[in-house]
């Protein structure tokens, strides 16, 4: 079996200080969660910025302060920056991080609901518009998939020649408008992945270790951190992302598995050796 590959979500764009004071805003901040998260195993980091704040930015030059510190302090991880960014963003705002040339970035394909009035707008003409770019750049796109309809039109933009195989996807399950986060689900969804593809998966709040757990059984990778959950166990918050890296960390090797190193991710994913 292959290692499991471990992305550290440290910030996202909805959640807050409020819920935990321990959410990353300013740069050092952001510097912070990433460096503990790589220290425990993660050798992906998946990157929202915020203002200091606190509010969502898809800023460039935000993007590349923040990139700077945490090459600083990972000398070797993957940074994947968003390009979702928050609910209500424009395409051209979203784009910005691709101007930095990262090695990965999301591809969001498809709309959902987000709860309340809240919808993530994804038309087909956006994910191809962010898929192109994306090839033009070499930069490889992790496809984010909420339902199954969105691999779907992963799968479609595949044949297309918007994307390229093999195509590596991020099973987010448990968003308040997309597929639910359970084994049933999850089994469906990794069913409809073409040969030769690899995922990962996310889950929401309390479903986040249960769902890497399986991912894990199921031949997949891991995406915890505080961007999908702030609490290391029932009504405990987590003291950081390290934290919540530690105890997949802790899971894998229970599980008889070995936990890939930057270098292994970036041969296992097809990236271009550092
Ligand atoms: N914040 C969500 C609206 C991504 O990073 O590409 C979108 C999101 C997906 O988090
Ligand atoms: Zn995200």
């Amino acid at each position: 079996m292959h290692k499991v590959i471990i992305t550290a979500a440290i910030s996202g764009a909805e959640v807050t200080k409020e819920q935990n004071s321990a959410v990353p805003y300013t740069v050092e901040e952001i510097g912070r969660e990433a460096e503990a998260a790589y220290k425990a195993g993660a050798s992906i980091i998946h990157l929202h910025v915020r203002k200091d704040d606190g509010t969502p930015t898809q800023d460039k030059a935000r993007f590349k302060e923040c990139m700077v510190e945490i090459r600083k302090r990972c000398p070797d991880v993957i940074i994947q920056p968003s390009t979702g960014g928050a609910v209500g963003m424009t395409d051209d705002e979203r784009l910005q991080p691709l101007e930095l040339n990262p090695e990965m970035a999301t591809l969001d394909c498809g709309t959902c609901n987000f709860g309340g009035d809240d919808v993530f707008v994804n038309t087909e003409n956006t994910i191809k518009n962010f898929a192109t770019k994306m090839t033009e750049k070499g930069i490889k796109p992790e496809c984010e998939v909420f339902d199954k309809g969105m691999i779907d039109m992963a799968l479609r933009l595949q044949k297309q020649g918007f994307i390229s195989k093999p195509m590596h996807f991020n099973m987010v399950l448990g968003v308040n408008g997309g597929i639910s986060a359970t084994p049933r689900d999850l089994t469906f969804m990794v069913d409809s992945l073409p040969k030769g593809s690899s995922f990962t998966v996310c889950a929401m709040g309390r479903y986040q270790m249960d769902m890497t757990t399986l991912s894990v059984l199921m031949g997949g990778h891991v995406r915890v951190g505080f961007e999908d959950n702030l609490y290391i166990s029932k009504g405990v918050l987590a003291q950081s992302n390290g934290e919540l890296v530690d105890k997949i960390v802790r899971i894998i090797q229970e599980l008889g598995r070995e936990v890939a190193t930057p270098a292994e991710t970036r041969q296992m994913l097809g990236l271009a050796p550092l």
